[in-house]
């Protein structure tokens, strides 16, 4: 077995761990959920072509469940948009769904009207995007922004990477080709006939929002794939509509975070769990030579708890809640089946600083913003108060303006909030959790736990024009917490 792969920084003292290695090659692969794990995963392929089609099909997802589904380009998940900094993107969406929508591209900033504001849908015809990339190479994503039916669409498949790289990554020498696993986690809802379902109750849409029984990675239910016994790096995604996991493996093996929502992080940061809410990304390096036994690597979503804030309207969303597993659940995700030889077996020299980063000065904010997330009865979730309407103003912001946002939980469910064409930083969160590793790069994206207050410190560079955030539990944001930026 080929021992020679490994991890290493070149700072001193920051050590990797290294578990003592319990490989046996002798035994047979897999453990004792192996029949979990029974569909190869895949992967979409990469866009080449300046068209974006969404169009509607019957799909039979392997072998054996069914999706009244929706595609980008005939793939489910959509094309993958590979992308270099400074470089133009065009594309023509093509709306053939049959339904109002419209593409934004989240994490990624550009002018408001290709932004994929709610009023610019279109209910059919195609709508023509053009920009230039300017920001820092990351994984950011595609997906639908129509009001009220963000959620059925990517739930129905509207969702694709849009992967940008730069110089100061590709210096990194990170794994890339075959061994740069992009993935997509996705839960769903499957009737006993094997129909995957979209069908939220009032309750799911109020309160919980959709939380399936089911995982598909990159569209496939559990996949396992094979891998090589050396480092890989994977791009995490977050596409289900309401479901956060807590990335781990199954044996407790560390893993190490480079990279965030905005790219990578100022340091490596070393971790055997990592929450990762809808809408979110992590970019993780893992070294599959190392400490995994049965030639398995199993990745899970760890049980984790979500704090409960009023014990009535916790208990109510317990009790009124949904059919699927509730929200901190444990969950197999996917497997990896480790061989036993590498084809190249170069050492990844990871620096302790990978990226160069400059983040606002919280004395060099002009203001903070409260944006208190409430639940109200008979009327959902609001964002200070009201709902979305489709041209209110509700927050202005100077164009180049600091400021920071400090988001206040007060509702008894999770609320991960987006806002758009910024990256921001996390300042602090109140309560015994602290920042995730994520959360020490750039962020477009955070997880606000009932009762918690997380500041967040942001630059508005943004063209002028209007744009939104909202909260990326869809169901959430389809029933309107959901609110206008407009940058002045
Ligand atoms: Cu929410």
């Amino acid at each position: 077995m080929n021992r020679k792969t490994f991890l290493k920084y070149t700072g001193a003292g920051a050590g990797f761990l290294l578990a003592p290695s319990v490989i046996t090659s002798c035994m047979n692969a897999g453990s004792n959920d192996s029949d979990v794990y029974g569909f190869p995963l895949q992967f979409p392929d990469t866009l080449n072509s300046d068209q974006l089609q969404a169009s509607r099909s019957n799909l039979t997802i392997a072998e054996q469940y069914t999706l009244d589904g929706l595609q980008f380009n005939g793939s489910l998940p959509g094309p993958i948009v590979r992308i270099k900094r400074g470089e133009r993107f065009h594309v023509q969406f093509q709306n053939d769904i049959g339904q109002e929508s419209i593409i934004h591209w989240h994490g990624m900033i550009v002018p408001p009207d290709m932004d994929g504001h709610p009023k610019d849908v279109i209910s059919e015809g195609s709508y023509p995007y053009e920009f230039t990339i300017n920001q820092r190479a990351g994984t950011y994503w595609y997906h639908p922004h129509p009001h009220k039916i963000t959620g059925p669409q990517v739930y129905r498949g509207l969702a694709g990477f849009f992967i940008v790289t730069d110089d100061e990554e590709q210096a990194l020498n990170l794994p890339s080709g075959d061994y740069e696993l992009p993935l997509v986690i996705q839960d769903r809802k499957i009737d006993d006939s094997g129909n995957i379902y979209y069908n939220p109750s009032t309750p799911e849409r109020m309160m919980t929002g959709y939380l399936g029984g089911h995982i598909l990675v990159n569209g496939i239910p559990n996949p396992y794939h094979e891998v090589q016994p050396r480092p890989y790096r994977l791009r995490l995604l977050n596409g289900s509509n309401a479901r956060i996991y807590n990335i781990a493996f199954r044996n407790g093996n560390s893993f190490t975070v480079i990279g965030s929502d905005g790219g990578l992080l100022p340091q490596p940061v070393e971790s055997n769990e990592l929450l990762l809410a809808p809408g979110e990304r992590a970019d993780i390096l893992v070294d599959f030579s190392n400490g995994f036994s049965n030639n398995s690597a199993e990745l899970i979503s760890k049980e984790f708890s979500v704090p409960s804030n009023g014990g009535m309207m916790g208990n109510m969303s317990q009790l009124m809640g949904q059919s699927g597993p509730e929200q901190g659940s444990e969950f197999p995700l996917m497997e990896f089946r480790i061989g036993n030889e590498a084809d190249s077996s170069a050492p990844i020299d990871l620096p302790r600083q990978l990226s160069d980063i400059n983040f606002p000065n919280e004395e060099d904010a002009e203001r903070t913003r409260s944006i208190e997330l409430n639940m109200e009865m008979m009327r959902g979730h609001t964002i200070n108060g009201r709902q979305f309407e489709m041209l209110r103003v509700d927050e202005e912001v100077s164009q180049g303006d600091t400021e920071i946002w400090e988001f206040i939980n007060n509702s008894a469910v999770p609320h991960p909030m987006h806002i758009h064409v910024v990256q921001f930083k996390v300042l602090s969160r109140s309560g015994s959790r602290g920042l995730l590793p994520t959360e020490t790069g750039w962020k477009d994206t955070v997880l606000v736990m009932p009762g918690e207050r997380v500041r967040v410190i942001m630059t508005f560079d943004a063209p002028k024009g209007l744009y939104v955030f909202h909260c990326h539990n869809l169901e959430h944001e389809d029933a309107g917490m959901m609110a206008n930026l407009k940058i002045v």
